[in-house]
């Protein structure tokens, strides 16, 4: 099996592109990404001799170069997460957004489509469901009702990649996943960013008064999820995947600050994220029916793990909060202290 995995050097898409290397090793794992300011090679440096990883630097909206590396690549199935995937700055910048979530999809869908091949899998979100009230869980059949520039314009891939399978019979399958954690997450996301900042005495910025919920996934339990939904998963489905883990903010955030050691007068309650969703909550029993999927991590045990990976390799993120995006987080950082 040839499978093109977009997105292959941000936060999942490398796990994934590992854990494919490691779990499936008899395929090729041909990997397309821009190298936004989330993407980074460095994430796959394990796989540097690897002849079976193949990395290609382009945009999934470059019709052409997608064309020619799935001739030349000889591709079966596209595993597609490349995209703009920070609500923050979908807010700052929609256009973005829409491009690459939108446009590049039906690049893809397009390429696909033409090249007849065996599956397009499409990295969906949660998100796509907008926001639930204290108790209900998201079902597949929930529906769509985004709240963000970032979740509309994962919503809007989503129903393309559905009716391409309506359409014009491309064999697609939707994956809808909760909050991912775990190693090379890119700082900005509330976990890596708020170890960071404890790590260096600066204030955690929390949004509101840090109730809002979300449900957390191990990155690793996601990728398995991913693979058996590209094997397994139904002509036309959607598949939600979740970690049975669901935590208030300031949950998350205490937890950090006690692992590293610092204290909890660090915590800075900001201004509330506008259209900040309160609340998302899985109900995965679908894919532990039909994908035979059930995550394997333990919550603390994990976030702990995850903590302990961003102290162990402070180099990786150092470089980037204070290298060529500094710019940015310090200007994050002043608006949301401002609030
Ligand atoms: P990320 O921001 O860490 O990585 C995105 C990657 O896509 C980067 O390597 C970037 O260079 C690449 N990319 C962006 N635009 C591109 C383009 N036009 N052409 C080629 N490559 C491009 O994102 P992530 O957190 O790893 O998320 C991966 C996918 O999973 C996204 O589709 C996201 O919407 C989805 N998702 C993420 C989470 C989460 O918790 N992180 C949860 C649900 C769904
Ligand atoms: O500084 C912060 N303070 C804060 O309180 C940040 C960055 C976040 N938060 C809150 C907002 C959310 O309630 O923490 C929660 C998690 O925020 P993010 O890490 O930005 O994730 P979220 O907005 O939930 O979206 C994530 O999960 C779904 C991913 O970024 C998306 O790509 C994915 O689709």
């Amino acid at each position: 099996m040839n499978v093109l995995v977009t997105g292959g050097c941000g936060f999942i898409g490398s796990n994934l592109v590992k854990y494919l290397r490691k779990h499936r090793p008899s395929w090729k794992v041909v990997n397309l990404d821009k190298l936004t300011y989330a993407g980074n090679l460095e994430n796959l440096t394990d796989l540097e001799n690897d002849p079976q990883h193949v990395f290609v630097r382009g945009d999934i909206g470059n019709r052409e170069l997608v064309d020619h590396v799935i001739l030349k690549e000889k591709i079966d199935a596209i595993m597609h997460l490349a995209a703009e995937s920070h609500v923050d700055r979908s807010i700052l910048g929609p256009e973005a957004f829409i491009v690459a979530n939108v446009l590049g999809t039906n690049v893809l869908l397009e390429a696909a489509r033409h090249a007849r091949l065996s599956r397009f899998l499409m990295v969906s979100t949660d998100e796509v469901y907008g926001s639930l009230g204290p108790t209900g869980l998201f079902t597949e059949t929930t529906p769509l009702d985004p709240s963000s520039p970032y979740s509309s314009s994962k919503a809007a891939a989503d129903l393309i990649t559905l009716a391409y399978e309506r359409t014009f019979g491309l064999d697609v399958v939707v994956t809808r996943c909760s909050n991912n954690y775990g190693p090379y997450q890119f700082p900005e996301k509330l976990i890596p960013l708020m170890v960071a900042n404890a790590i260096n005495d600066k204030p955690l910025p929390v949004y509101a008064d840090g109730t809002n919920v979300r449900d957390w996934l191990h990155v690793e339990d996601h990728c398995a999820a991913l693979t058996l939904a590209l094997e397994k998963g139904k002509k036309g489905e959607c598949y939600n995947i979740g970690g049975d883990s669901e935590r208030q903010n300031i949950q998350i955030v205490k937890a950090i600050l006690a692992v590293v050691g610092k204290p909890e007068s660090l915590i800075k309650y900001v201004k509330d994220r506008p259209g900040h969703d309160k609340r998302y909550a899985i109900d995965a029993s679908k894919s532990r029916r039909e994908l035979g999927w059930a995550p394997s991590h333990v919550f603390e045990k994990a976030l702990g793990d995850t903590v302990k990976w961003y102290l162990d390799n402070r180099p990786w993120w150092e470089r980037i909060v204070s290298g060529a995006y500094k710019t940015y987080f310090d200007s994050q950082y002043a608006t949301r202290l401002k609030g």
